[in-house]
């Protein structure tokens, strides 16, 4: 490994996250001088690649952050609550892909494509976005810049991988079990995930919604810096493993067209256009998975209110609503000399 590089560790490396984490910072380049694979005992004795060179899985505990300079977390709410800290007091700046600290007033939430400057105002802990939120404020961030957004009403389908390995491996023993003509086992998801869908994300709240779909609402008015805006979301698992798909309707504050949005959005850092419908021309999540960008198409009017507008987004969850993102906030802190 490069020696003028910086001391990183990446905390829940042999998770689904984590594991693309590792891969990413290998792919863009990133100044790495060493990597400390950290993860929870049980996966003491792995080793997993960076580089080329196979690197041994360590244990965290509260001193494995000595003379680390960055901290990619992604070992669940409980680690990142009792460990960011600690690292964050031993001077590693941590950039968390867990719910612990989102919402914590003093912890910045960054979409790069939409807020990179609150990057820079932290006190040792950024929080990375929840991946719903992240795909939508990017594909929204133009329209908002140009019209203003009042209220959005988004339905979510999203892939097994956000929930972790374990889930991934649940859809395919299900679908394999009942191609076999075996009962389906559910042991992660409240109900079957193979040859299903359901929409429930996480635990449902008194309000009646779930908590997926409330960080939906508190996350994008946060990055966005704008209380006012209203969110109503609903967040439905379906049986596919990369990739997470939304159907948006946002009423603007001033009216925007098909066109201009689309020519908005062509022009936007990190979205690509998917919308001649004449060639069956609209991302799915197949098109989305593996790469970096957020996919929009099906961009229309909705003439059921006033200055309603319609789209579809996709983009890959554990890239562009995690690992990725995450990068990407290491990048800007690297660029303005933060690291
Ligand atoms: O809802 P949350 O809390 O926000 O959780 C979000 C993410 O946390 C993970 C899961 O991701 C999910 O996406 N997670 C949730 N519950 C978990 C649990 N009971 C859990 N992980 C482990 N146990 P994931 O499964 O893709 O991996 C997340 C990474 O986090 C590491 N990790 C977990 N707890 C940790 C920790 N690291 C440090 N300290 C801790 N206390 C985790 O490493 C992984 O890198 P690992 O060594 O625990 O898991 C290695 C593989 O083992 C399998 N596995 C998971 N749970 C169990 C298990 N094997 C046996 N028994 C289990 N209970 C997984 O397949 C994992 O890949
Ligand atoms: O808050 O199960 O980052 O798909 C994102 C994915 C919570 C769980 C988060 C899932 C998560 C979720």
């Amino acid at each position: 490994m490069g020696k003028n590089g910086l001391k990183v560790a990446v905390v829940g490396a042999t998770g689904a996250v984590g594991n693309l984490m590792i891969k990413v910072l290998e792919e863009r380049a990133f100044p790495v001088g060493s990597l400390k694979l950290l993860a929870s005992a049980r996966s003491v004795g792995k080793t997993l690649p960076f580089r080329g060179v196979q690197l041994p899985v360590e244990e965290l505990v509260e001193d494995s952050f000595k003379d680390v300079q960055l901290a990619l977390f992604s070992a669940g709410g409980s680690t990142s609550r009792k460990f960011a800290p600690v690292a964050a007091r031993a001077g590693t700046v941590v950039i968390d892909n867990s719910n612990a600290w989102r919402m914590d007033a003093k912890v910045p939430l960054v979409v790069p494509e939409v807020n990179p400057e609150a990057a820079l105002i932290h006190s040792g802990i950024i929080a990375n976005p929840n991946c719903s939120t992240i795909q939508m404020v990017v594909a929204l961030k133009p329209i908002y810049d140009a019209a203003g957004i009042r209220r959005i009403v988004v339905t979510t389908f999203q892939a097994v991988s956000g929930t972790g390995k374990r889930a991934i491996e649940e859809l395919q023993n299900q679908v394999c079990d009942l191609m076999n003509g075996r009962q389906a086992v559910s042991q992660i998801y409240p109900r079957q995930i193979a040859f299903n869908c359901f929409p429930q994300i996480g635990p449902f709240l008194d309000n009646g919604f779930s908590e997926e779909e409330m960080k939906m609402v508190h996350e994008t008015r946060k990055i966005f810096g704008d209380p006012r805006i209203r969110v109503c979301a609903t967040t439905v698992r379906i049986p596919v493993i990369y990739g997470h798909s939304e159907s948006v309707n946002i009423e603007t504050e001033k009216p925007i067209s098909a066109e201009e949005a689309r020519r908005l959005l062509q022009a936007a850092p990190g979205v690509r256009v998917i919308d001649d419908l004449s060639k069956g021309g609209y991302p799915v999540p197949l098109d989305a998975a593996g790469q970096d960008e957020t996919l929009v198409g099906r961009i229309r009017i909705d003439p059921s209110v006033e200055n309603g507008l319609a789209m579809w987004v996709v983009a890959d969850n554990i890239r562009k609503g995690a690992a990725t993102n995450a990068v990407q906030i290491a990048e800007i802190l690297l660029e303005k000399g933060r690291l």
